[in-house]
Formats: structure tokens, sequence, C-alpha cells
């Protein structure tokens, strides 16, 4: 396996590696056995197999020996998992986000990045957080993984112990572009980590996130993406203001994204459809009331500045 670049990559190796070397003894063991015994046992003419009855013994060994390598298995690996889910005192904290289909890391204070940079020697701990469906955050190299479950507190921990780049994927399937969900962790000196750290632009923060609990209460999400991705229906993030060609009755017109249209988008869906996208949303009239369609549409519109 390529070499761990934390403080924990040492107790999932040996784990690893004590398992990898028992599997690899036994299959080579168990074939090499069974090959011998069908030469040596093999049927030979006018003579009778002889016949067994069971044996104590062996019954003994079979059933002591391999419960006695699972236990061992089960101690290697109980021992590499313990420390990861005590959390040391003073460790840096970190929001990870996972949204379909990017990773963001939240420092605080407005200060958000798609990758995840961190100072080497320093203990981490981020704090998983979903903002759709169900993700998993894995950095090999640290032989960290851990599910992001939304509403659900999840967490996982290392301490970086090497400069360098490496690979964070989503390792739960999220849809269409899970594939995609990649992102990186870079792993700087101390004095580069708090330059880089201080020239972060803050992003602006947004005023509420009620509007979004209200569009993932009321399923929009599951047709829109807030991330440019299309779904069924198109994204919703950073469009409003802007130009839009839509399809109507009477032919194809251009529009401004404005908050008139996105209420009239969710009253009355199919009048002005975005041209590339099926007519197939529902009305939310008598749905939705109209308090929480502005609060949807503020939020929309809140979205557009960054
Ligand atoms: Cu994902």
């Amino acid at each position: 396996m390529f070499e761990g670049a934390s403080n924990l990559a040492a107790g999932v190796d040996k784990a690893f590696d004590f398992i990898f070397y028992i599997s690899a003894f036994f299959i080579i063991g168990i074939t090499g056995f069974m090959v011998f015994i069908l030469f040596k046992f093999a049927r030979k003419r006018h003579k009778q197999p002889q016949q067994f009855r069971g044996s104590v013994k062996l019954e003994v060994l079979w059933t002591l020996i391999p419960t006695i390598i699972a236990l061992l298995m089960f101690y290697y690996g109980w021992q590499g998992f313990k420390p990861m889910r005590e959390v040391p005192k003073g460790a840096m904290e970190v929001n990870a986000i996972g949204r379909m289909w990017e990773w963001e890391f939240d420092y605080g204070n407005g200060k958000r990045s798609k990758e995840l940079v961190l100072p080497v020697n320093r203990n981490v701990k981020l704090n998983l957080i979903s903002e759709d469906v169900n993700h998993s955050l894995a950095i090999p190299a640290f032989r960290v993984k851990e599910d992001v479950v939304p509403g659900y507190k999840n967490y996982l921990w290392f301490k970086p112990t090497k400069l360098g780049d490496y690979d964070i994927y989503c390792t739960e399937y999220c849809g269409l572009n899970h594939s995609g969900m990649l992102s990186k962790a870079k792993i700087l000196d101390s004095a580069a980590y708090n330059q880089w750290l201080a020239e972060l632009k803050v992003t602006k923060v947004l005023p509420s996130s009620e509007g979004l609990a209200l569009m993932k209460k009321n399923n929009c999400l599951s047709c829109h993406s807030m991330s440019g991705a299309k779904v069924v229906g198109p994204p919703l993030n950073g469009i409003f203001g802007k130009k839009s060609l839509v399809v109507t009755s009477s032919g194809e017109k251009e529009i401004t994204i404005d908050e008139a249209y996105l209420k009239r988008s969710i009253l009355s869906p199919n009048d002005e459809v975005v041209k590339g996208f099926p007519a197939v949303m529902q009305s939310y009239k008598g749905v939705v009331s109209d308090e929480d369609i502005q609060k949807m549409v503020d939020y929309l519109k809140a979205q557009d500045a960054e």
C-alpha cells in the first residue's frame, strides 16, 4: 500500500497488513495442500478407498485456530479504529461541506475554499455537513473515511504528517456526477498556511438558509441543482438577474430572471419553461404559502452575489 501521510496511517496499515498476510498464507497454503492431496490420494485401480469417521482433534483445531485469528484481526482493527473517534483537545476545526457534486471547506469567518488546505503536524477535526444527500469523505493517504449524512453530526480527525497534495474522494454514491466529486488536501508548512488563510477571500455570508431549508422541504432540489449541474430542471444557483430563453404556448421568448419570473415558475411552472428542459413540473399553487415562496426567492436572489 502507498505510504500514509497522517498519524492514523500506521494503525490502519498494521490491521490491513495483518489481514492481508494471513489471507495470502491461507490461500497459498490451502490451494497448495489441495493440489498435493489430489495427486497423493488419486484413485488407484482395484483399490478400495479408505473410510474415515470424524476426528475430534481436527475439529477442535479447525475451530480454535480460525477463532483466534479472527479475534486477532478484530484486535488490530480496533486498535487502529479507536484513536480515530477520540479527537484530541485543541484540534483546529474545519467544516467540510458535501453537496451534489462538490466539496467545500469552511475555515470560519466566511472563509471557504474548494480544496482542503491545512498546516502540517496539527490536529484537525473536520465537521462533516451534507447540504443534500448522503456523501462520504475519504482521504486515502490519511487513511480516513466517514459518511456525510444530512441532519447528522459526524466528524473525523487526523494530523497530517507530510507536506504535499493528497486526493479527496466521495465514496458514497450520490447521483449523476458522484465520480466527479473530487478535491485535494494540500498540506503546507505553518507559515505558508497562515499566509494562504490570510489571503483567502471572504465569501459573502448568505442572509438566511431558511430559504434553502424550504427548498429542500418542498423537494425542489430533487430536480434542480444548486451546483450548476443539469438534473431534471435547470440549475438554480447564480441565475438571478440573468437572461434566459423560455418556451411558451405562443413560441420562444427571452425573459430576465427576476422575482416575478421565479414566483411564476413556482405557481405555474409550465407557462414559461427554460429552453432545453421538459415541461414536467407540478404547480405549487396552494401547496406553498406566499410567505415561504418569498423566502425561497430571497435565497435564490442572494445566491447570485458571489
Ligand atoms: Cu457525494
